[in-house]
């Protein structure tokens, strides 16, 4: 059949594929032996994950089945900290081949490292997520993640270059060079956060380049979280089909999941990283279906294993089989994260939901801020919306109105009334990467 970024080249098969469609049993016993493998070599390699078992009382071949995981105590962001820089490695640096590095909240990184053999797997799942979104050879693909300590631009780089596409590593920023190589370079697919193509968005049209014109069909976005009114947004401006891409650098970076064309849920790559979803409170493990805090193993990595990693990402695993016949389990998109709770006068507050309730009103554009100070020792929350070019020369009286038609959305999805400012198209910082959403100045105050 031939396709559409090269007329005259039939699709070319991805043997690496089959994993996504291996019968339950199959998938599940598979998963069992990595388990244990993965298991006794964090015993034997990682002081950290030695004393833990040994506090729990368990010894690596003390596992009876994958049930027995939940037996397993947790691993956290902070045993990252407190180990950095190698404290987690369970192979010696010389069979290091790489290292990445997240930027966190406190001062210091947190370092991953991979052997060879961890970027061939991380290469191999992001070729299976490219082919899920109908990429192929002869796709050319524009990679706008970031390159560098970052995980994003390396791991799609690799992924779409193991398909065999065209890759063009152009990182992120610089959106007019963007637009340019877009539309000059013939690109098809284009990776990036959600944020940013946001952004390049707005920018083709200012250049007058109509990107629905552009060969570019498919989008592969993620690293930060976006909505379903935002895909459709995307989607209806663009004519491009957009997947969500997740991942974390903890576990190996993006590719742990992804969205397949029915577009409900992303197929986790279960043959690499076991899912559970766990209450963010209690710990305790949740029933498909209920929503909790994802938590997730590495079946396969060598150095360095992350044993039930609290990823802090809210999600739940949907149930049953997705028509598309890929037999790896879906969990539903990330829309918060337990920890980017804000809590106003008493109200939990997710950032997302703000987004949510915005997109639902016309007039507006999807670039938002949250801004928190706090007056009289109570929190203040303000939603900084840009609106269209059209309705911000329109008359005071019809801004105001637009101003209560956004706030009664806000209200209505948050439960609390919250200050509502409009403000003039290109006023909020955009950014080339992960979106800065929320300005906290309650320090300050
Ligand atoms: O963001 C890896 C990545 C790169 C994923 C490119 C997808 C595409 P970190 O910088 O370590 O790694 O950040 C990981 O970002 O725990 C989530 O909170 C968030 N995140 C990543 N993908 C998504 C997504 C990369 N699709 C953290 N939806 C994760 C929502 C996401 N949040």
């Amino acid at each position: 059949m031939p396709t559409a970024a090269n007329p005259t080249l039939p699709p070319v098969f991805q043997p690496q594929s089959a994993a996504d469609y291996l019968p339950p049993p199959v998938l599940r016993q598979l998963q069992w032996e990595r388990l244990q493998a993965i298991v006794a070599r964090a015993a034997e390699r990682v002081a950290l994950y030695r004393t833990r078992f040994q506090e729990c009382g368990l010894s690596p071949g003390g596992l009876a089945g994958l049930a027995d995981l939940a037996r397993l105590p947790f691993t956290t962001k902070a045993d990252l900290r407190d180990t950095y820089p190698f404290g987690l490695f369970a192979s010696p640096m010389d069979e290091i081949v790489r290292l990445h590095a997240s930027s966190g909240t406190t001062g210091k990184p947190i370092v991953v490292a991979y052997t060879q053999q961890d970027v061939d797997v991380w290469t191999s799942v992001m070729v299976r997520a490219f082919a899920i979104c109908g990429l192929h050879h002869g796709d050319i693909v524009q990679n706008a993640y970031g390159y560098g300590l970052f995980t994003g631009g390396l791991g799609a780089h690799y992924g779409a270059e193991g398909l065999g596409a065209t890759v063009i590593p152009i990182s992120g920023g610089n959106t007019d060079r963007q637009i340019m190589v877009m539309k000059d370079f013939g690109v098809t697919a284009i990776c990036c956060t959600p944020s940013y193509f946001l952004h390049m968005i707005d920018r083709a049209a200012e250049l007058d380049v109509d990107i629905r014109e552009l060969p570019l069909r498919v989008g592969v976005f993620g690293a930060e979280p976006w909505t379903g009114s935002m895909r459709k947004r995307i989607e209806n401006l663009t004519g491009v089909q957009a997947f969500d891409i997740y991942g974390l650098s903890e576990v190996i970076g993006p590719g742990v999941a992804i969205e397949c064309p029915e577009q409900n849920g992303l197929h986790i790559f279960e043959d690499h990283f076991y899912p559970e979803v766990v209450d963010p409170e209690t710990g305790q493990l949740l029933p498909e279906g209920q929503e909790g805090e994802l938590v997730l193993t590495t079946l396969s990595k060598q150095a360095m294993p992350m044993i039930r990693y609290r990823t802090r990402d809210i999600t739940a695993l949907i149930p049953g089989q997705c028509p598309c016949g890929r037999s790896l389990r879906r969990m539903k998109r990330i829309s918060r994260r337990s920890d980017d709770m804000l809590i106003i006068r008493g109200v939990n507050v997710f950032p997302s939901q703000v987004e949510a309730a915005l997109l639902e009103v016309e007039g507006t554009l999807p670039h938002y801020q949250i801004i928190l100070t706090r007056f009289h020792g109570l929190d203040q929350m303000e939603v900084q919306v840009e609106v269209t070019p059209e309705t911000f020369s329109d008359k005071i009286g019809a801004l105001e109105e637009l101003n209560g038609k956004i706030a009664d959305a806000v209200e209505h999805v948050l439960g609390i009334r919250v200050e509502v400012t409009l403000v003039e198209p290109h006023t909020i910082q955009r950014s080339e990467g992960k979106a800065k959403r929320v300005i906290d100045r309650r320090v300050q105050s």
